[in-house]
Parts: C-alpha cells; sequence; structure tokens
C-alpha cells in the first residue's frame, strides 16, 4: 500500500477546534439539560462570526448573484489573481496605496492562504512563532514537513517565541532564524496584543538582518481602534524587502461562511537565490487554486464603498462592545485578563492550572465553552481564551453564569 506522507506522521494531536467541538458535544450528549433554553450551551470558543451579513455588502452580494443569472452578466472562472477592481480597491483603500494592486492576490480566506505560502518554502525552512499563536502557523509547518516532529513541549524544527506579560507581549528578536520564517500575528490571536509601531520596526530591521521573510497575519487588523497602532506591516517601509500579509474580511465584515481573503507579495521580496517571490506565489495559485468565489468578491468591493466600511465598523464595534463586558466580568471575579481593547479576543489567567482543567470547569460550571490556552502554544498553559463573537444576549448571559466561578476561583 501507499505509505502515508512522514509530516502527517509527526502531527501528535487533531486539530485544536475540531477537538474544542468533540469535548462540547460529549459534554452535551451526557447533560440532556444542555437542549433546554436555560442550560444551552454558549459559545466563547471558536472566533466565529454571528451577526447577519450587513445591508450594502449583502446587497453587492445578491446583486452579483441576479447578474450570474443572466447572459450579459454571468461569468465563469475569474482573473487568475483575484478582480483586479477589488486588488485596486484593497490596495488604495486598506493600504492606502503603500502596495499596489499586483501585489495584493485575492484568496477564499487568509487561512487557506497561510497553507498555500507555506509550499513556497517547502520542506527544512526554519521557522518561529509568537508563543501563543494561532495554531495553523505551526501544523500547517509541519504538515509541508517544516518541523522534525515532537519534541518535549514543541516541535523540533519550531522555534516558540513566548509573548507574556513579562515581554510585553512582544518576542525576543535575537532569537529569530536566519534565513528561515516567522509568523507574527498582529492584534495576536490570542492574547489580543497589538504590536507598536517601535516594536515592528524592530521586528523588521531584525528580520533584514537575518535575511528571514515575516508572513504577517492581520486578520484582525479591523479591530484596531487606537489609532497610534499600526494595521498593516506595511505602515513599516522597509517591510517590502522582508514581509508578506495575509489578511480577510471574514471578520471585519461576518465572511467566515462567504470566505474571502487577501495576500500582499511585495514585488520585490527576494529568496536568497534572487528568484522573485511574488512570481513563485502566482505559479502555486495558478496552479493549486482557481480564485475566490465571484459572489464573495462582490462582497469584498462593496464592504471596501463607503457604506461597506461604515457597516464593518459598526460591525467590529457590535463585537468590541462584547469583549468590553467579557473582561468586565473577569476582572469582576479577580481574574487577570488582557486584550479585548483593539481585538475581538480576552486572554484570561488561571495561575498554576491547567488549560483543558479549565476549559472542562467552565463548560461544567456555566456551560459556556472556550479555548484553553495551551493549544495556542506552551506559553498558552494555564490560561483560557475568550471569544468576543456572540449574540450579545449570550454574551450578557455567559457573564452571568461566569459568576458561578467565584466558588472556586
Ligand atoms: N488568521 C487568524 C489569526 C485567525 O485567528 C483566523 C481564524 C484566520 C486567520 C482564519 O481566517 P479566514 O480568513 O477565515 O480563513 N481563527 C479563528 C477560527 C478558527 C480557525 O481554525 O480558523 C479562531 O477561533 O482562532
Amino acid at each position: 500500500m501507499v505509505k502515508r506522507n512522514p509530516s502527517i506522521t509527526n502531527i501528535t494531536a487533531g486539530y485544536l477546534f475540531p477537538e474544542i467541538a468533540r469535548r462540547r458535544q460529549e459534554y452535551a450528549a451526557s447533560h440532556p439539560e444542555t437542549a433546554t433554553a436555560k442550560g444551552r450551551i454558549i459559545s466563547l470558543g471558536i472566533g466565529n462570526t454571528t451577526e447577519p451579513l450587513t445591508t450594502h455588502i449583502g446587497a453587492g452580494m445578491v446583486k452579483e448573484a441576479l447578474m450570474l443569472g443572466t447572459e450579459a452578466g454571468y461569468s465563469g472562472y475569474g482573473e487568475d489573481m483575484g478582480l483586479m477592481k477589488l486588488r485596486e480597491e484593497i490596495a488604495a483603500i486598506l493600504y492606502q496605496g503603500k502596495v499596489k494592486a499586483e501585489e495584493v492576490s485575492i484568496s477564499d480566506g487568509a487561512k487557506c492562504d497561510i497553507g498555500r505560502l507555506q509550499l513556497l518554502f517547502g520542506p527544512g525552512v526554519d521557522v518561529a512563532v509568537q508563543d501563543p499563536s494561532y495554531p495553523v502557523y505551526v501544523d500547517g509547518s509541519v504538515l509541508i514537513g517544516a518541523a522534525g516532529g515532537w519534541e518535549g513541549s514543541g516541535y523540533k524544527g519550531i522555534t516558540y517565541l513566548p509573548c507574556t506579560a513579562e515581554n510585553d507581549y512582544f518576542p525576543d528578536l535575537t532569537r529569530l532564524p536566519r534565513n528561515g520564517i516567522v509568523y507574527f500575528c498582529s492584534p495576536n490571536n490570542p492574547t489580543g496584543a497589538v504590536a507598536t509601531r517601535k516594536q515592528l520596526s524592530s521586528l523588521v530591521e531584525a528580520a533584514l538582518q537575518k535575511d528571514s521573510i515575516i508572513i504577517y497575519d492581520a486578520a484582525y487588523a479591523e479591530f484596531i481602534r487606537d489609532p497610534a497602532l499600526p494595521k498593516s506591516i506595511y505602515e513599516i517601509a522597509e517591510a517590502r524587502q522582508c514581509a508578506i500579509e495575509v489578511s480577510s474580511f471574514s471578520k471585519p465584515a461576518g465572511f467566515t461562511g462567504v470566505r474571502l481573503g487577501w495576500t500582499v507579495v511585495p514585488l520585490e521580496l527576494r529568496y536568497h537565490s534572487g528568484e522573485s517571490i511574488n512570481a513563485d506565489w502566482n505559479r502555486i495559485c495558478t496552479t493549486v487554486f482557481n480564485g475566490a468565489s465571484n459572489i464573495a468578491q462582490a462582497g469584498g468591493l462593496a464592504a471596501l464603498e463607503q457604506d461597506g466600511l461604515r457597516e464593518m465598523r459598526s460591525l467590529t464595534n457590535y463585537y468590541l462592545g462584547n469583549a468590553k463586558l467579557i473582561r468586565a466580568a473577569l476582572t469582576h471575579l479577580d481574574i487577570d485578563c488582557v486584550g479585548g481593547g483593539n481585538s475581538p479576543y480576552i486572554w484570561a489567567r488561571f495561575p498554576g492550572r491547567d488549560s483543558w482543567e479549565v476549559f472542562a470547569e467552565i463548560l461544567e460550571k456555566c456551560q459556556v465553552v472556550t479555548t484553553p490556552g495551551v493549544g495556542f502554544g506552551p506559553a498558552g498553559q494555564s490560561f483560557i481564551r475568550f471569544s468576543a463573537f456572540g449574540h450579545r444576549g449570550d454574551v450578557k448571559e455567559a457573564c452571568r453564569r461566569l459568576e458561578r466561578l467565584k466558588e472556586t476561583h
């Protein structure tokens, strides 16, 4: 028989979020009261949007769908790297011209692009990640063979860069790999920490010194409210020589199910050997991806019109309002927490406890699903991530139920 890809063998556990869903189901199956309105489980676990599509953005997609039903408006496969009009609008509106339309490619979401980007560098590449961070950076790297298996609390080929309260959630840059890849997510999932301009400048400088490439994940950029904080790595001019940026309409426009994102690969970005990374990115995308849905892209265009931008602002404000409530509830319980001000996640500390154990306790006592911090890396042990994606009523009810933690905490 065919041999299993050894890189798959290296992945030790299932992906974080299906594992959480499995534990939720297991709990629900043995607790019939969860089927009642009063006992129902509320999810503050996976960061999945809950509010309906907004009027203008939704109408943009409806219009496109109807057009597809006409001879004049029908379109099949689209332009290779996405609708040029959308690439232009992203470059002009979201990057104020700091990147060129040809450098923006349209995708079916940031996660999918992260997976495809990993093909650029292949097995054997040294990888560094913020610890904690979105698990796809590590798991995806292991899948392409970039990490040589599990060792102690992490994979051999991955450098975990702790980002904790002690270092202001910003890593020790002297540990960046040479000729490697550094994943950097800001606002960070799960801590909610946003790198300052000064911190990003030092990251870019360190990457240039080490001839490494930063894969910058800006999926939560639209949640930044502090005007002093950078929304893109390209706010640091030199980043054009060392950084790729992935981003998404998932969270700001409620497109987690619609699926639309983008990636910026600057034209001047080169491998050690001098070849263009942008050219290879085009080669990969045209080979293993056939473009984002035309209906989703119409939604993206609508999102970048004045009405759409206003709608995204109010949608992100809504989730930030939830974050404020969750943070207040945790603070009231004397639970140490950060995040939520410029991001939809709150990172709460339960000293000396095991993350999965706290996850189970919150599920059992409050019927609230959360995400165990250790799922984001070894430095996440003893932490819980609370997601602010939820209906306001559910979030309020979850906050009330969290009071039940008082007895033991
Ligand atoms: N990047 C970051 C940092 C994310 O947190 C997420 C979603 C994505 C990318 C995915 O974006 P798409 O454009 O929708 O592909 N993180 C969520 C959902 C879980 C998951 O597996 O993607 C979370 O709860 O962390």
